[in-house]
């Protein structure tokens, strides 16, 4: 699930899934320990039943026996019902050719393969795990329109880290909604007692950007790994609200100059192609690092992680200085469980029914 990088050595109890650290300090990157021991197995049937209309509706495309131009249109088709877009759609079906050709593939249950290849290949490049403990204390801010699901990943994500132990801080900056700022403190309730605490930094009514420069002042103060901030719902054409996140971005950087080190944007699966309009806009305001998808187990279609894949594609091409984009989390329902890690072949088996 996380990715722990130079892990402190704990005061009193062991660190659940992490090596020792070595004597004489650090250990270096590469021993890092990468936790992930809930079963995978029930929520992997819930994102395929999740996406099973748009698994069906291309496993269906194969069900005729010829590779013909006729299979080509109808995949064509399936993709872009499948929301992942015009761009995308037809680089999967560039690269299934080239497979079907070097491969001199003549049965169409084959190509069904290829094309798991081909979209697994494409995915890969977003998967990778969110890593703690790079620095002493990693802030990141979570940004998104309403409803996407920030505070509840939030909620999630705060369980986990609070089950190995770290030690977590919540910023409540969405101050707009009374609701946000008990919705956070609830979450966190709920990961007390056994699972370790987590503390949550609000404000009556306050401004978003002094109630997220306090957490991260009181973060690096307490020793907390890890600050984040849950900052209210926007669409990126409320440009004065992008104005406003912005400002929340600056004052981390003010409290810490490395900081954020991470900025995620929280997407509805459900949303199709508009949730790659959200990625670019949202990344020309901040940069984004990664991103959450949630809702995966209700109606959507999950085929615009095929064109956010191609878009960070051409991103890191353009800018190869910018780290790459990830997708660290998937979300498949309402409770603690239901946040997953992404993996790219999952989601490609998934997605193909
Ligand atoms: N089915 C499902 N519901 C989710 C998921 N993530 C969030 N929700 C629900 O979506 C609604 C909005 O979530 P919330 O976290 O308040 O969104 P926010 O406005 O972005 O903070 C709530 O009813 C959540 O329970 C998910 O992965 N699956
Ligand atoms: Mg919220």
């Amino acid at each position: 699930m996380f990715s722990f990088l130079r892990k402190k050595v704990p005061d009193s109890a062991p660190q659940q899934g992490a090596a020792p650290a070595p004597p004489g300090g650090a250990a270096p990157p590469s021993t890092s320990a990468v936790l992930g021991t809930t079963p995978r197995l029930g929520w992997i049937e819930r994102l395929r039943s999740g996406l099973r209309r748009t698994g069906s509706s291309i496993t269906q495309v194969f069900s005729g026996a010829r590779v013909d131009d006729a299979l080509y249109d109808e995949l064509e088709a399936a993709l872009l019902m499948a929301d992942a877009g015009p761009g995308a759609t037809r680089f999967l079906l560039d690269d299934l050719k080239q497979r079907v050709r070097q491969g001199g593939v003549r049965d169409a249950a084959a190509v069904r393969v290829l094309l798991e290849d081909a979209l697994a290949e494409l995915l890969a490049p977003l998967e990778r795990p969110l890593e703690i403990g790079r620095v002493d204390c990693t802030v990141m801010m979570v940004v998104g329109v309403n409803g996407a699901g920030k505070t509840t990943s939030i909620g999630k994500l705060a369980c986990r880290l609070a089950e190995a132990r770290q030690k977590v801080l919540l910023a409540a900056a969405d101050t707009f909604r009374a609701a946000a700022r008990e919705q956070l403190a609830a979450w966190a309730e709920r990961v007390g007692g056994t699972r370790g605490t987590v503390e949550v930094v609000s404000q009556q009514g306050g401004d978003p950007a002094a109630v997220t420069y306090d957490a991260v002042v009181a973060g690096r103060a307490r020793g907390c790994d890890v600050v984040i901030a849950d900052t209210a719902g926007r669409l990126p054409t409320q440009l004065h609200l992008m104005e406003e996140l912005k400002k929340v971005q600056r004052v981390i950087t003010k409290a810490d100059p490395q900081a954020p080190h991470e900025v995620l944007l929280v997407v509805d699966g459900n949303t199709g192609q508009n949730a790659l309009a959200q990625v670019r806009a949202f990344d020309a305001a901040l940069g984004l690092t990664g991103l959450i998808v949630t809702k995966l187990d209700g109606t959507a279609k999950g085929g615009v992680l095929a064109a956010v894949a191609l878009w960070a594609r051409e991103r890191a091409a353009a800018q190869p200085s910018l780290r790459p984009l990830a997708v660290y989390f998937l979300g498949v329902g309402e409770t603690l469980e239901d946040l997953q890690t992404f993996s790219a072949r999952e989601f490609a088996q998934a997605l193909l029914g």
